[in-house]
């Protein structure tokens, strides 16, 4: 028999059609999250990919990396969204935002106006791995210690250890819960006109509602009339989040990059500063010690964030739970079948919102189904506090998920149906990174 008629093992299969999914979103420089929903450069998903390529593609995470960093604004934010060629097929276009406005856009590159949770940073640290990357680790090293920067000094500007977000989409998590009471406060005078792209390609149900849109668009004007100066947002903005989520990424980060610059020999004490006040902010500001959980703070109303979903597990990634907190959030929380484990509402694990939460729906975009992203940050928090069977079973799941069904955006837990988009990039990413180990 040749060796090329060997059929494939299950494994091989899974890893050669994710390494499929990817090439045919890669655009040459980066890949987009899909092929037409979203149609530009994303900043978590291109880290996100960079990680599963810096498994044995590493030479082209650099790549996907350097892309995203063209669109780093002169004051060192990294934009969610880095615009092919004006923006076509995807509302908001580049035009929308007018980044112009801000001294600090860049001047030949068409981007957003707002950030979304610093992978990259995370993302370089994977590529690090490999003793030949040292000159990419290099050049990398100074764009995202000026994003943290940014990050610490524009986003925290009481020095609480916290940053803020100014939208939705830069929590990267949309359409959570988490938002709701906020934007139900919200009250618009006036409909922001503008025309959705998204729901003519994903049943309405999988996606926001048109209420919610209009509050996600009024957000992206006013950050645009404040010009993008986050003094402005913090004075104007209705939305000013300490999103648990973001700041656990964040941590995770700041470890990322203090390890990196002692392997190239820089100073680490900015870096231990950060994080010394943030396990401080997340064990006395974020820690609800009756419901034993992590809670988002909303900052304009002075009130921590009632509802219960997947981003209170976020801080095991980060490694700042104690003891104490983490034995409560599995035993507690994971464990719960009323809550994230399985039975016979949802067999899949993990809902992104916990069951006895209200707003639970296993089709709605953010509000229950499924994600490898949000999977894969609770298996790597798992791992970090030895919780190697509970880390193993989700592992597992995520895995037969996306080989049964395919590499969608997200899936039902009860039935394990595929939802919003299909060839969805980072959902083959995060496989290779998850059977890799
Ligand atoms: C808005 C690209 C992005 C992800 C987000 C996800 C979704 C955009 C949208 O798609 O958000 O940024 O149009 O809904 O929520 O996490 O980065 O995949």
């Amino acid at each position: 028999m040749s060796q090329d008629l060997v059929p494939l093992s299950p494994q091989a299969t899974l890893i050669a059609n994710a390494l499929r999914v990817l090439s045919a979103n890669d655009v040459g420089s980066y890949t987009r999250p899909s092929p037409s929903l979203y149609p530009h450069q994303w900043n978590w998903d291109s880290a996100f990919v960079a990680i599963g390529l810096a498994r044995d593609r590493v030479e082209r995470a650099q790549l996907e990396i350097r892309s995203l960093l063209r669109g780093q604004w002169r004051n060192g934010m990294v934009p969610h969204i880095v615009y092919d060629s004006g923006g076509a097929g995807y509302f908001p276009d580049a035009a929308r935002w007018e980044v112009s406005l801000s001294p600090d856009s860049p001047n030949d590159v068409s981007t957003s106006g707002i950030t979304q949770p610093p992978m990259i940073t995370v993302a370089v640290h994977a590529i690090a791995r490999d003793p030949q990357t040292h000159s990419f680790v290099r050049w990398a090293f100074p764009h995202l210690l000026q994003y943290h920067r940014w990050l610490h000094r524009e986003r925290d500007p009481e020095g609480e250890g916290l940053v803020f977000i100014c939208h939705p989409w830069e929590s990267g998590l949309d359409n959570s819960p988490r938002w709701l009471d906020i934007m139900s406060r919200m009250m618009l005078t006036v409909r922001p006109s503008y025309e959705r792209e998204d729901n003519r390609q994903v049943a309405l149900g999988q996606r926001p509602t048109d209420e919610d849109y209009d509050r996600f668009v009024y957000l992206l004007d006013l950050a645009r009339e404040a010009r993008y100066d986050s003094s402005e947002i913090w004075a104007r903005s209705p939305f000013l989040v300490q999103d648990v989520l973001f700041n656990s990424i964040l941590y995770r980060a700041d470890e990322c990059l203090k390890e990196m610059a002692v392997q190239l020999g820089e100073p680490i004490a900015e870096m231990e500063r950060w994080m010394a006040l943030s396990r401080r902010a997340f064990r006395d500001k974020l820690w609800d010690s009756k419901a034993e959980l992590y809670r988002d703070y909303d900052l304009r109303s002075g009130r921590p964030i009632l509802e219960n979903t997947i981003s209170i597990f976020m801080p095991l990634y980060a490694g700042v739970a104690g003891e104490r907190e983490t034995e409560s959030l599995v035993e507690r929380h994971l464990r719960n079948p009323a809550e994230y484990a399985a039975d016979n509402r949802t067999q899949w694990l993990v809902p992104t919102a916990s069951k006895d939460n209200h707003h639970f729906d296993p089709v709605a975009y953010w509000r229950g189904p499924v994600w490898v992203n949000t999977n894969w940050f609770l298996i790597r928090g798992l791992e970090r506090y030895h919780y190697w069977q509970e880390a193993e079973k989700i592992r597992r799941d995520t895995l037969a998920l996306v080989e049964r069904t395919g590499f969608f955006e997200y899936f039902d837990p009860g039935t394990g149906a595929g939802y919003g988009t299909g060839s969805f990039s980072w959902s083959a990413a995060l496989t290779l990174d998850l059977q890799a180990h």
